[in-house]
């Protein structure tokens, strides 16, 4: 597939859709303020070797339908919750413990003796009685009994909404409670509405775990070639993989943070002598935390996709800079990508040319594309929920990025070298040398330049422009939430969600990627989606024009007095 209008119109490029017209379409329903807004987080990517400012990390419009979650989430649920002996306690009214439980499918397998509290649920269910008089005491009696119970090692304390606003000291609270048990108890001020995104929860997250638990053991795991891999949470089993295919490469992981892990773990991650990072946005301050502190060097790595596993293995080789690792990655690369060839020359002669487009979180809108441009499909447009500029555009806009109202209420911890624990990694010559050879730390280009000129990329996407995105561009495949897939299906395009995976995955390494081009052959290639008949090609409608516009609003309440409901049968009969 040589350019996107190909790809579009299945060849015949007088057919395809155009991008600019689409953005127009999808804007001109909104209100003039509205519409200004949007237009800056709704682009076409005109030229993708030099990305154009995107409005990113900003608050949604209220009224829009939007598919970001809280603060609370990218803490509690997202950075911390997939440590698995460490005991989470939520502080608030039910529901947010309750539909946090087991929602996202970061999966754990404990070693024989350690507890999987993820399978718990604990809240100190605060009632108006603790919104009225302060729920301190109620927490402070929830780790108490947490602690009688259990007797884990770390309790993570979480704040949600009222615990802010009625100023409930959670803080305090941890400190006495650490000082009477006598294990490491600490609280995450991370109230839902924080930030304007869960992307704020990842930031007070990773603050939180520097400060209390990382560093805690200076003892070293044994083993050549230690490294963290970062911003991985063993969705479905993908961090499973990309340890196994380390280890075969003889790379040990001394903490994957955080997917599958232990506290015993996190607390001696900074004696590692590399970050890999795998998603970005959740988790970039971390890295850059501990290379200031103790001098770990980090850059960027994707083991999604067969071709960018492969990359990522030869760039932690290169590192490294030993002809034993070197050889041995060439070799395991040489086995997989045999095993996986046969697998993608199937899949790709049945997907070529068919399209696709992400909306997800803050890095696998990006990650996912290699999946599919592996098997010769292309992403015609792609968002995410809540990143920020530069993982869009590329860490190099980081500098430009204006600080907003709502970043500042973020705390940025100031960190300084460690003066017995800093130890560089390499010597100034042996960077000198890497850097010869065109190795880059600290980077990322971000999605956009990644992308075909032509494709939408389109933030904080709404259910509107997802709606006249489908209705305009057809695509084969949309990967998203579980908030838009049953809305997207009903259109009749098929929906692989990539936040739970559905019940599918891993999707990781080679083996996982093998398992993501075979589903994806499956649902762009089924005759069932033909089937369904999407609500613009109905007769008959339920008006759906609400807006903020008073005339439109009236416009459309008028048109709701002479609605009638569609009548299935006729319709099918006609069909
Ligand atoms: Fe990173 Fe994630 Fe993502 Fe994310 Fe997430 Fe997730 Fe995600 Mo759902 S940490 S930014 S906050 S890769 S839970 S494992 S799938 S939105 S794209």
């Amino acid at each position: 597939m040589s350019d996107l209008s190909d790809s579009l119109a299945g060849g015949a490029s007088s057919e395809a859709p155009d991008p600019a017209a689409i953005r127009e379409e999808m804007l001109s329903i909104y209100p003039d303020k509205t519409k200004k807004k949007r237009a800056k987080q709704l682009l076409v990517n005109d030229n993708p070797e030099k990305p154009a400012e995107i409005g990113a990390n900003t608050r949604t419009i209220p009224g829009i339908m939007t598919q970001r979650g809280c603060t609370y989430a990218g803490c509690r649920g997202v950075v911390i919750g997939p440590m698995h002996d460490v005991l989470h306690i939520t502080h608030g009214p039910v529901g947010c413990s309750f539909y946090s439980w087991q929602t996202r499918r970061n999966l754990a397998r404990p070693q024989p003796g350690q507890i999987n509290y993820l399978q718990y649920s604990m809240t100190t269910d605060m009632l108006e009685e603790e919104i009225i008089f302060g729920g301190e005491k109620k927490l402070a009696a929830a780790i108490r009994e947490a602690y009688a119970i259990f007797k884990p090692k770390a309790i993570a304390v979480y704040a949600t909404c009222p615990v802010g606003l009625i100023g409930d000291d959670i803080h305090s609270v941890c400190r006495q409670a650490k000082a009477d048990l006598g294990i490491n108890v600490f609280g995450f001020s991370c109230e839902g509405y924080k930030g304007v995104s869960q992307s704020a929860g990842h930031h007070i997250a990773n603050n939180g775990v520097f400060k209390h638990m990382v560093g805690l053991n200076d003892v070293p795991d044994e083993g050549e070639f230690r490294i963290n891999v970062l911003g991985e949470y063993n969705i479905g089993g993908d961090a499973w993989e990309i340890d196994t295919l380390l280890r075969k490469c003889g790379i040990h992981v001394t903490a994957t943070l955080s997917g599958d892990i232990s506290y015993e773990q996190v607390i001696k991650c900074h004696t590692a002598d590399l970050n890999v990072v795998q998603c970005h946005r959740s988790i970039n301050y971390m890295a850059e935390m501990m290379e200031t502190k103790y001098g770990i060097p980090w850059f960027k790595v994707n083991f999604i996709g067969a071709t960018s596993t492969a990359k990522s293995l030869r760039k932690i080789a290169q590192f490294f800079d030993s002809k034993k690792l070197t050889d041995r990655v060439e070799e395991v690369i040489a086995q997989e990508m045999a095993a996986i060839r046969p697998v993608i020359e199937e899949v790709k002669a049945r997907c070529t040319g068919k399209t696709a487009a992400l909306f997800v979180g803050g890095s696998r809108a990006h990650h996912y594309q290699d999946l599919f441009k592996d098997i010769g499909m292309t992403t015609i447009a792609a968002g995410y929920e809540f990143a920020h500029r530069d993982d869009y555009e590329g860490r190099d806009v980081l500098p430009k990025i204006k600080v907003d109202a709502d970043s500042r209420n973020i705390e940025e911890l100031h960190v300084d070298k460690d003066p017995a624990r800093f130890r560089p990694r390499k010597t100034p010559e042996q960077n000198a040398a890497l850097a010869a050879g065109g190795f880059n730390y600290r980077d990322y280009e971000g999605m956009v330049r990644d992308m075909k000129k032509g494709a939408l990329i389109i933030d904080d996407i709404s259910q509107h422009e997802m709606e006249k995105l489908i209705k305009l561009y057809k695509p084969d495949v949309i990967c998203s939430g579980i908030k838009e897939k049953f809305s997207i299906e009903k259109s009749g395009v098929p929906c692989k969600q990539l936040h739970s995976y559905d019940i599918g995955g891993p999707y990781a390494a080679f083996t996982g990627a093998a398992n993501f081009y075979k589903e994806i052959d499956r649902m762009v290639n089924t005759k069932v989606w033909q089937l369904v008949s999407p609500p613009w090609k109905r007769e008959t409608q339920v008006p759906s024009r609400f807006s903020c516009n008073p005339k439109a609003a009236r416009a459309a309440v008028e048109e709701t007095k002479t609605w009638k409901a569609p009548n299935r049968q006729t319709e099918e009969a006609e069909a």
